[in-house]
């Protein structure tokens, strides 16, 4: 594992992911996001990763894209295939990740904290897409995600003006879960993924695709996705020990089966 992403797994399987690059606010370069990538398709297929926190340190998320990686380089980073599949590794991530963000998250670390299943952000937050003023807008999502998060209005406003928003906006627009103080989202995601880490894994695994085909899919067709997905919950040994553990009044034990 590279040292652009800190890596730690805690004994209730939360694994903890932070971005590691403070000397250049986090931008992810390729080796960042091929780092974080990797984490991720291992975490993936790992049974002990339950839950995935994402951080990007006590004063910063991410400042977004290299730009001095795509100066340099011009438009080939964006074709660039193995950026391209490394991005989509992240967006498939099929276990629940949280995003603490203290600080900024501006261009692609808004982005990345977008692919997050929900944020938890310090009130010192701030959430900005700066693309604008180097003659781009975002390229890993945003205009997609933040339209489908935060609603047309204010996708517009951030995206054409480049003026970040503060925490409290990004709360009352949808875009984060919870505020906290300042030097406490680690603490909070943190204490939320060992909650999450404790549920039935599989369960967790379909409601999470099943919310997700709510911004891909018409109405009609998410019902019946739903519909099939709980069919497989249901199918599960952890379902079983779900209503046993209630029918005998004691905690559940789930296993992932
Ligand atoms: N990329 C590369 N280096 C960066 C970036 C970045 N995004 N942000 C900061 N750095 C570097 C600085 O160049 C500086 O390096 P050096 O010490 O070598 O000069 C170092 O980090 C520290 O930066 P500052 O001194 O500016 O630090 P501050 O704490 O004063 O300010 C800010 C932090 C506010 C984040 C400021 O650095 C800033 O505004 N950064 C740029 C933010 C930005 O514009 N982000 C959007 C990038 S574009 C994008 O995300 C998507 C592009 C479209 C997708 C393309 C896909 C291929």
């Amino acid at each position: 594992m590279s040292d652009l992403v800190l890596s730690t797994l805690d004994s209730n399987g939360v694994l903890h992911l932070r971005l590691n690059r403070p000397e250049a606010r986090n931008a992810l370069s390729r080796p960042l996001i091929s780092a974080l990538a990797g984490a991720l398709r291992a975490a993936a297929t790992d049974e002990t990763v339950r839950v995935v926190l994402l951080s990007g340190g006590e004063k910063q998320f991410c400042a977004g894209a290299d730009i001095k990686e795509f100066v340099a380089e011009g438009g080939a980073v964006l074709e660039d295939r193995q950026r391209i599949e490394n991005w989509a590794a992240i967006e498939a991530f099929p276990k629940p990740m949280i995003a603490a963000v203290e600080g900024y998250a501006f261009g692609g670390g808004f982005e990345l904290a977008l692919l997050a299943d929900f944020i938890i952000a310090a009130d010192n937050a701030r959430f900005g897409f700066p693309e604008i003023n180097l003659g781009l807008f975002p390229g890993d999502g945003g205009t997609q995600r933040a339209a489908r998060t935060a609603g047309k209005a204010l996708a517009m406003k951030l995206i054409l003006t480049g003026e970040p928003i503060d925490a409290a906006t990004a709360l009352d627009a949808g875009l984060v879960a919870e505020l906290v103080p300042a030097g406490d989202a680690e603490a909070r995601a943190g204490a939320l993924a060992a909650l999450i880490a404790a549920k039935p894994p599989i369960a967790l695994r379909l409601a999470k695709a099943s919310i997700l085909a709510a911004f891909e899919v018409p109405l009609a067709a998410g019902l019946l996705q739903e519909r099939q997905l709980i069919a497989r919950a249901f199918a599960t040994e952890d379902r079983l020990e779900g209503v046993t553990a209630f029918k005998e009044k004691r905690p559940p034990v789930f296993r992932g089966r």
